[in-house]
């Protein structure tokens, strides 16, 4: 039987700039710390940079082309902030915003929806060695450029999301050291985390002032956490990752208050006194829409070993992570489409008035373009199409999920990875920069069109 979804349902598409743009230096756009950290030697695989990427920056027309013929009926893309603000402050960069200007045309002419993201992990450099994130003046700096972009953009897009996954910057940025800047201090981590919410609220703020009928969004990579078994210890290890990894996020945005047991987790790292009076209550703005991104499950177990080195699970470092059961994507991830509607259905429980939409999910595999120009990805297929069943089981029980953006329009630079990770609908020639149709985008045009899975 077919299940089909609702008429107003959005299929969409997601990229992020660094990941696709390249063009690193061109119409003024200054330095990020992604730029920094790709050049540095050793933290990419392959020695892999942005400098190229996809070379969307300049073949943005054909790439909106090829997102009509998709059929899509939004496409989720982030703005570069250095792009707008070189230093990541002062007066705006008209060359930087008159490219976002020109997306926003091309896709209106072919009748699909923007989604911007403000924010999708590339700070100024500049904000960086004045301290980055960890330091509650680039919250500061978010609104001016949030304000800047909706003032811009404001027109024609209506949705928004402030942040993209802001327990990467923070955790992977400024704990493990896996993600740019690259830093290992659990402590500022924490402050970080709390700058990136603080910067969602005074963003949401000014998005609004710049433009009232905006509607405000963020989007979290809620981790779909379990405990190895019932034992307490086991428990308590999932208690502790889903403070540090989901609540540390989620209460504040939405209830306007750090969770007690995280406070008491973190107690010996931080004394969280970067949290000033009035904080909560401006990192608590109405939300319309909230985008969860989902890839995997994880689960989890009271470790024997004691703390692990350079763990992102800050207050959480001695908990175990199972080695994943198979099939597995190329990113060693396993596939669990369960896991999205237990998901959806558990946020729901928690805010029932909550709107939500999945904002990612997709998997890497290691596709290869066949001497006849094809790709054959059938495990994609596979895992797209079970994911999307999850949702509506989800929808079946009565949660409002409002879209679903496949990871990724095309193949791209996957941060640590660089470009050997494939997440892909359309197949990316790094050589020629040609994109090629995988049997994955053919698949989800039938979808689009079709409104149903079969
Ligand atoms: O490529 C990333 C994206 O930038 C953020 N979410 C997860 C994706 C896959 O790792």
């Amino acid at each position: 039987m077919a299940v089909a979804f609702p008429p107003a349902f959005r299929f969409g598409a997601a990229t992020a700039a660094y990941q696709i743009e390249g063009a690193v230096a061109a119409d003024g756009r200054g330095p990020s710390i992604w730029d920094v950290f790709s050049h540095a030697p050793g933290r990419i695989d392959g020695g892999d940079t942005g400098d190229t990427a996809c070379g969307h920056y300049d073949r943005m027309p054909a790439d909106v082309a090829l997102l009509g013929d998709l059929g899509v009926d939004a496409y989720r893309f982030s703005i570069a902030w250095p792009r707008v603000q070189p230093t990541g402050s002062g007066k705006p960069n008209p060359a930087g915003l008159a490219f976002y200007d020109r997306l926003v045309d091309e896709l209106a002419a072919r009748g699909i929806e923007p989604v911007a993201t403000v924010y999708h992990w590339d700070l100024p450099q500049a904000l960086e060695e004045a301290g980055g994130w960890p330091d509650r003046a680039v919250a500061e700096r978010f609104a001016d450029y949030a304000g800047l972009v909706a003032q811009a953009l404001g027109d024609r897009v209506k949705l928004w999301c402030t942040l993209n996954e802001p327990w990467c910057s923070a955790f992977l940025g400024y704990a493990s050291g896996v993600h740019a800047p690259g830093r290992r201090e659990p402590a500022a981590a924490l402050a970080a985390a709390h700058h990136l919410n603080l910067a969602h609220g005074l963003g949401a703020q000014a998005i609004r002032a710049a433009a009232a009928d905006a509607q405000v969004s963020v989007v979290l990579n809620v981790h779909a956490v379990k405990a190895a078994s019932d034992s307490a210890a086991d428990h308590a290890a999932c208690r502790r990752i889903d403070a540090v990894g989901n609540r540390i996020f989620l209460d504040p945005l939405l209830d306007g208050s750090y969770p007690e047991d995280l406070l008491a987790d973190t107690a010996g790292i931080s004394d969280w006194s970067f949290v000033r009076d009035g904080d909560l209550a401006l990192i608590r703005q109405p939300l319309d829409l909230l985008g969860v991104n989902y890839y995997k499950t994880d689960t989890v177990r009271a470790a024997a070993a004691g703390p692990a080195a350079n763990t992102p699970w800050v207050g959480a470092d001695d908990v175990e992570f199972l080695p994943p059961t198979g099939p597995l994507t190329d990113m060693g991830w396993n596939i669990e489409p369960a896991g999205l509607t237990g998901l959806l259905a558990g946020l729901h429980a928690r805010w029932p008035g909550l709107p939500l939409f999945v904002a990612e999910n997709g998997a890497a595999f290691p596709d290869r373009l066949d001497a006849d120009g094809q790709v054959r990805d059938p495990q994609r297929i596979d895992y797209l199409s079970r994911h999307l069943e999850a949702l509506t089981a989800a929808l079946a029980a009565g949660v409002p999920v409002r879209g679903y953006f496949a990871w990724s329009l095309m193949d791209n630079f996957e941060w640590s990875l660089g470009y050997a990770k494939r997440f892909g609908l359309f197949y990316t020639d790094y050589a020629t920069g040609e994109r090629h149709w995988k049997d994955s985008a053919r698949w989800y045009q039938k979808l689009c069109r079709r409104r149903a899975l079969p």
